[in-house]
């Protein structure tokens, strides 16, 4: 269906009847939702001899457009500076646009004004037109037969929250510089304007420093020579990345994590742990015990010096120290830790990540930089200086920011952790497992709150963690890509869900609604389609599905505009193949129903899938493993299965075994708790399913991202007739 014709259609009729014109937001699909929006009459059309008109101080953003536009229209536009009679109009007017990074569109007929409160709000009056063109106007190469139209319209737009931002894990998987400009240019056009470049970790060390040219001759890379995986960014490579952010408004903000996930640098200089010991680059997830010592002054000297360079090279006016999950025991058992404690009258070591985060306000202090790092930095002691804290585990905790002077930005790992899989869908990607999916509703869920009075959060990030994907080691195929590179999985983690953190960020509260959202999102996938970039295909809508006499009847909406939907009623998987939807379709059993959505024949859904329903077992928490008679011996042996993401955190467990079926109870044995390799938990004695037994454990040692698996001895008493169910409970 063309939706641009049938808009006229409506339009011209309801001028015919004298009908004021409604507000035609919604239809305009744009993403982030603007603030106001109103469609007026006829459109604007774009032609080979259109001139940019610009103010001086947006040259670089009228040179972005003419590019763009040079790419999908394959005309290369005139741009005038000063010129006030142009096509295109970007000016500069903090006067009249009065919010930082507004701007006001206006689309007529005979020409595009934008004007902006600054070079960011000119930038997104610019990336709100461009969603107003054909999708095609992202790509880069010329597109025959398209008419470069845009509906005429009257927007006046600014962002509800300052920080709007992404993380990216560049540490566990090294993105290459061309891959984070791209990943810069899709934050850009859904106006985020923060990157939290993650560039260190135990995995690896990303940016070079002249003054510890080791850090990245060793600490950038894993394994043996010959097959040696990672990389680094030269500085050179960094200014190249700054310069392309900067045009598009994004403030690329440096992470140098201590004291904890630091060991490529403790790999390359030995001398900066407690301890002094030789390791090596890891080549999975793996979070180091080995922290920056707090005891000697070469360790102050190292990040003196380390920082001096970073921020000499970024010009953010952050520069993030991480500071997230260390674990004390190095500095509790080194001397010198030991003595600084006392020497400071501190009685925990964790108090010594506070000394530490203070010795570091104080450098950074005189280079006039706020620091950031994850909440771990507010809360291991007093703080000199104020400090903004990323939020990751309970929201609720910025009551503490605030009460201690500080500020904060909400990225729970709940919402907004673009590592977790959208589903729990068969065949989904493999992704962090130690919380719940986060499907694209969950994360536009999220709820933007203070959580106090005044006012001290101020914005939402995404994450995208590398931990999982590492060098590619463990990455396993997307089918629907056909393919298995790190950058398209990055990329099938971070789209759609980006759009969804980028209007929580934006657009405010009120105006924002899931059900609108998620219409606009149906037309947005052809955009990344032009720009290359990948993304995952969400499933079909099922609208209805309706009980009838000989079972169920489905209804169903595509979820991408123009997208084919192909369907089974046979209990089969369906492929690009199958018979496409076009209207309700009838099946006998519900679960005998799966379709999916087909943009390409490369790339396509998994199918629409409807988990077993557990909840009369609620009692015993969460589903986690099931057992069936052909995988059951009559004499005791060990089975093996994965408990990551059930396990959530320090504190008692109860996994319970519920026989289901068959007369053979299962005879159950010693229990151990491992998480990857380290045992964690034993219980001796077992017990029989007759029909359920329950072990209890405690765990103490909790770690975010490290996969947990539970052995126990098991066989089937005189046979193995039975089927039953696993489950997990956390006290
Ligand atoms: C926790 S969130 C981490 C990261 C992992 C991530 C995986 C945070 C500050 N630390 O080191 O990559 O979980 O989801």
């Amino acid at each position: 269906m063309d939706f641009s014709l049938l808009k006229k259609i409506c339009l011209a009729g309801a001028l015919a009847c004298g009908v004021a014109l409604p507000a035609w937001s919604e239809d305009l699909n744009v993403v982030p939702r603007p603030l106001k929006m109103q469609q007026t009459e006829g459109a604007f059309r774009l032609t080979a001899d259109a001139v940019i008109g610009y103010d001086a101080g947006v040259r670089e953003q009228a040179e972005y457009l003419q590019q763009l536009l040079q790419g999908s229209t394959g005309w290369t536009l005139e741009l005038k500076e000063g010129a006030r009679k142009a096509d295109i109009r970007l000016t500069l007017a903090p006067d009249e646009v009065k919010a930082a990074e507004g701007y006001r569109l206006s689309v007529t007929p005979k020409a595009v004004s934008v004007v902006g409160a600054d070079a960011s709000g000119v930038f997104y009056g610019i990336q709100t037109l461009l969603q107003l063109f054909p999708p095609q106007v992202y790509n880069d190469r010329p597109q025959r037969g398209v008419e470069w139209e845009a509906p005429c319209v009257e927007v006046s737009d600014a962002p509800c929250r300052p920080w709007r931002g992404m993380m990216l894990d560049v540490a566990r998987y090294f993105f290459d510089k061309d891959f984070v400009k791209k990943y810069i240019d899709m934050m850009a056009m859904y106006k985020l304007n923060k990157l939290q470049f993650h560039l260190i970790d135990d995995s690896g060390w990303r940016l070079e420093i002249k003054k510890y040219p080791r850090l990245t001759e060793v600490g950038a890379w894993a394994g043996p020579d010959s097959k040696r995986l990672g990389g680094y960014y030269t500085q050179e490579d960094i200014r190249e990345i700054l310069d392309y952010a900067r045009v598009r408004g994004v403030e690329v903000i440096p992470e140098i994590e201590f004291p904890a996930h630091i060991l490529s640098a403790v790999v390359a200089y030995p001398w900066l742990s407690c301890t002094g010991e030789q390791h090596q680059v890891p080549r999975q997830h793996f979070i180091s015990r080995d922290l920056l010592c707090a005891g000697k002054e070469s360790s102050y000297k190292f990040l003196a010096d380390v920082l001096e360079e970073t921020a000499d090279l970024f010009p953010s006016k952050y520069i993030n120290i991480g500071g997230d999950e260390a674990v004390y025991t190095r500095w509790e058992q080194c001397p010198d830790c030991q003595a600084v404690m006392k020497r400071e009258g501190l009685t925990k070591a964790s108090q010594l990540q506070g000394y530490m985060t203070n010795r570091v306000l104080e450098m950074m202090g005189k280079k006039d930089r706020t620091v950031i790092g994850w909440e771990e930095i507010i809360q291991r002691g007093k703080l000199n200086d104020p400090v903004v804290a990323l939020i990751w585990h309970r929201v609720g905790d910025t009551i503490q920011a605030t009460q201690t002077g500080h500020k904060a930005i909400l990225t729970p790992a709940t919402h907004m952790y673009l590592d977790f899989p959208e589903s729990r869908t068969p065949g989904e990607v493999k992704a962090a497992t130690w919380m719940p999916p986060i499907s694209v509703e969950k994360c536009y869920s999220m709820d933007v709150n203070d959580y106090s009075a005044q006012s001290t959060v101020i914005g939402v990030q995404g994450c995208l963690w590398s931990d999982q994907f590492i060098h590619g080691e463990v990455l396993q195929e997307i089918t629907p890509l056909n393919e298995d590179r790190s950058e398209r999985y990055a990329e099938y983690l971070t789209f759609p869900r980006l759009l969804a953190v980028s209007e929580v960020a934006w657009t405010p509260k009120a105006r924002r609604d899931y059900a609108d959202f998620a219409q606009r999102l149906t037309t947005q996938y052809a955009r990344l389609d032009n720009k290359d970039c990948s993304y995952r295909v969400p499933e079909p809508r099922i609208t209805a599905m309706e009980q009838t006499e000989g079972g169920w009847r489905f209804t169903l909406e595509p979820s991408v505009a123009g997208a084919d939907i192909r369907y089974t009623t046979d209990g089969s998987y369906p492929n690009i193949h199958s018979p496409r939807y076009t209207g309700p379709v009838a099946v006998a059993d519900k679960n005998d129903f799966h379709a999916m959505t087909v943009v390409t024949s490369r790339h396509f859904s998994l199918p629409t899938y409807f988990a077993p329903d557990y909840s009369a077992y609620k009692q015993y928490g969460e589903f986690t493993a099931q057992w069936k008679p052909l995988e059951i011996q009559t004499k005791p042996a060990t089975w093996r299965f994965e408990c990551t993401g059930k396990i959530s955190g320090n504190g008692t467990y109860e996994l319970t075994f519920v026989q289901t079926r068959g007369s053979n109870p299962l005879v159950l044995g010693g229990l151990k708790l491992l998480k990857r390799d380290e045992q964690l938990a034993t219980v001796a004695t077992g017990g029989k399913t007759a029909p359920t037994t329950t072990y209890t454990f405690t765990v103490d040692a909790f770690e975010a991202g490290t996969p947990f698996f539970i052995e126990v001895e098991a066989y089937g008493e005189g046979g193995n007739d039975t089927a039953g169910l696993v489950f997990l409970k956390k006290k």
